[in-house]
C-alpha cells in the first residue's frame, strides 16, 4: 500500500530534503505552503509535479501553522499515515523580537495539529513527528546532551518548542498517539536559511571572494554547536516514525565547533587563512597574509539569553534506529562552500552580461 506523507514547513531546508526522500521511497507526500506575496518554493521546485498530472504524488496546499480550521481540513482530506511538523519560525534571534507570534506558530500550532488529528478520529491510523531541537538544553546541564538531559530554555523559540515538545508527548500518554519527538542538533546544508550562521559565512565569503562584499559582520564567534548535515537528518526522522511506538530521540554528531572555527574553514576553503585580534565587540577577523579586515562584530546580532554549548550524544538512535550521521564538520563546510562559490560566480556572471 502507498503510504500518504504530510509535510507542514514543506519549503524550508529540512521539508524540502524530507519530500525528496519519501518521494525516493514511494510515498506520495503532501506539503504545507504559506501563500507569500513573493515565491517561496524554490527548495521544492524541481520535485514540483503539475497538478493535472494524474499519476504526480507531490501535492501543495496553502496554509498555516495559526490556522487550526485549515489544518482540520487539509489533515481531513489528505488523510495521511504520517505527518511530519517541520514548520515553525525556526530563528532564535528573531523569536526575541516576535515572542507570541513564535510561540503561536511552533508552540500552539503544534498542539492545533495533533487535535486536528483528535478531532479527526485518526488517532490510530496517523503517525506524528515533531520537529524538536537541542535548543531545549539552552543552558548547560550536562554534556554531552542525551534524552535524559533537563531541559533549560534560553529563547522564546525555545520556550514555544518545549510546550511543543511536551504537548506531544502527553498526546501519546493520553491518547495512545504514534507520537515522536526528534531533538535535531543544528543540521545545515546548501540550502540552509540565508540568515543563519553557518549559511551566512558560506555566502559571505563566496561574495568577498567574487568582490561583491567588502567584509562580514557577525555576533557572537564563541558559541559552540554540534553541526550535522540536513539530509543524514531528515533520514532519521523518517527512521523514527517508522518505530513500532512513539519515542523521543536525539540526533547528533557528537562532534562540536564554534562559529570562530566555522569562519577560519570557509576562509581556509578559498585560500585565506583568517587571524584575530581585539576582544568583544572591538575584535577583528583580518587575512593574515594582506592585513586586510574580513570580519566585523555586529552587537546586533548577540541574543539578550545565549545558548553556549551544544554537544549531543545520539547513542540511542544509533542503538534502536541505526542512525548515524555521514558528514562529518570539514565536508559540510566544503560541500557549503562550493554551492555558494558557484552561486556567486553565476551571479557575477549576470552582473557582468547586464
Ligand atoms: P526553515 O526555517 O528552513 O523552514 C521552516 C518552514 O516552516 C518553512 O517552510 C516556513 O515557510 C514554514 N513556516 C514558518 N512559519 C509557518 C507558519 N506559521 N505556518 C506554516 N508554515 C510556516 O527551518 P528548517 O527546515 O531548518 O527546520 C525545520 C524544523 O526543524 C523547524 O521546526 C525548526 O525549528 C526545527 N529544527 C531545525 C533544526 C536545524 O538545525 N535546521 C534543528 C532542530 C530543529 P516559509 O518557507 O514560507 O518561510
Ligand atoms: P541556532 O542557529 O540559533 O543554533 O538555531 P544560528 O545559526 O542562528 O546560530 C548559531 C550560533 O551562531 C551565533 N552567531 C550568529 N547567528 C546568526 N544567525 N547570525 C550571526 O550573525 C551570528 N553570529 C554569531 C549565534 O549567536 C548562535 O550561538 C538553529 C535553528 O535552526 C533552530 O531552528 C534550531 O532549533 C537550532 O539551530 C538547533
Amino acid at each position: 500500500m502507498t503510504k500518504i506523507a504530510l509535510i507542514t514547513g514543506v519549503t524550508g531546508q529540512d521539508g524540502a530534503y524530507l519530500a525528496e526522500l519519501l518521494l525516493a521511497k514511494g510515498y506520495v507526500v503532501h506539503g504545507i505552503k504559506r501563500r507569500a506575496s513573493s515565491l517561496n518554493s524554490q527548495r521544492i521546485d524541481h520535485i514540483f509535479t503539475d497538478p493535472h498530472d494524474p499519476n504526480g504524488r507531490f501535492h501543495l496546499h496553502y496554509g498555516d501553522m495559526t490556522d487550526s480550521t485549515n489544518l482540520i481540513r487539509i489533515v481531513q482530506t489528505v488523510q495521511p499515515d504520517e505527518i511530519y511538523n517541520l514548520a515553525a519560525q525556526s530563528h532564535v534571534r528573531v523569536s526575541f523580537e516576535t515572542p507570541e507570534y513564535t510561540a503561536n506558530a511552533d508552540g500552539i500550532g503544534t498542539l492545533r495539529l495533533l487535535e486536528a488529528i483528535r478531532i479527526l478520529g485518526m488517532e490510530s491510523k496517523t503517525r506524528f513527528y515533531q520537529a524538536s531541537t537541542s535548543e531545549l538544553y539552552g543552558l548547560v546541564q550536562e554534556v554531552p546532551q542525551r534524552e535524559s538531559t533537563p531541559f533549560y530554555p534560553r529563547s522564546p523559540y525555545a520556550a514555544a518548542k518545549l510546550y511543543a515538545y511536551w504537548i506531544t508527548v502527553n498526546y501519546r500518554e493520553a491518547y495512545g498517539l504514534h507520537a515522536s519527538n526528534g531533538i535535531l542538533f543544528n543540521h545545515e546544508s546548501p540550502i540552509r536559511g540565508e540568515t543563519f550562521v553557518t549559511r551566512k559565512i558560506t555566502r559571505a565569503v563566496a561574495a568577498i571572494r567574487n568582490g561583491a562584499q567588502d567584509r562580514m559582520w557577525l555576533g557572537n564567534l564563541d558559541a559552540q554547536r554540534d553541526w550535522g548535515h540536513a539530509r543524514d537528518y531528515v533520514e532519521g526522522m523518517w527512521r523514527i516514525v517508522q518505530q513500532p511506538t512513539g519515542d523521543d530521540f536525539v540526533l547528533a554528531t557528537g562532534e562540536t565547533h564554534t562559529v570562530r572555527e566555522f569562519v577560519e574553514r570557509a576562509f581556509a576553503h578559498i585560500g585565506v587563512t583568517i587571524a584575530w585580534r581585539g576582544t568583544g565587540v572591538e575584535e577583528i577577523g583580518f587575512d593574515a597574509a594582506t592585513g586586510r579586515t574580513l570580519v566585523e562584530i555586529d552587537p546586533r546580532h548577540f541574543r539578550p539569553t545565549e545558548v553556549e554549548m551544544l554537544i549531543g550524544d545520539a547513542s540511542k538512535a544509533e542503538r534502536m534506529l541505526g542512525w548515524r550521521p555521514t558528514t562529518r564538520f570539514s565536508e559540510l563546510v566544503t560541500e557549503m562552500m562550493e554551492a555558494d562559490l558557484a552561486a556567486a560566480a553565476t551571479a557575477a556572471a549576470g552582473r557582468h552580461e547586464g
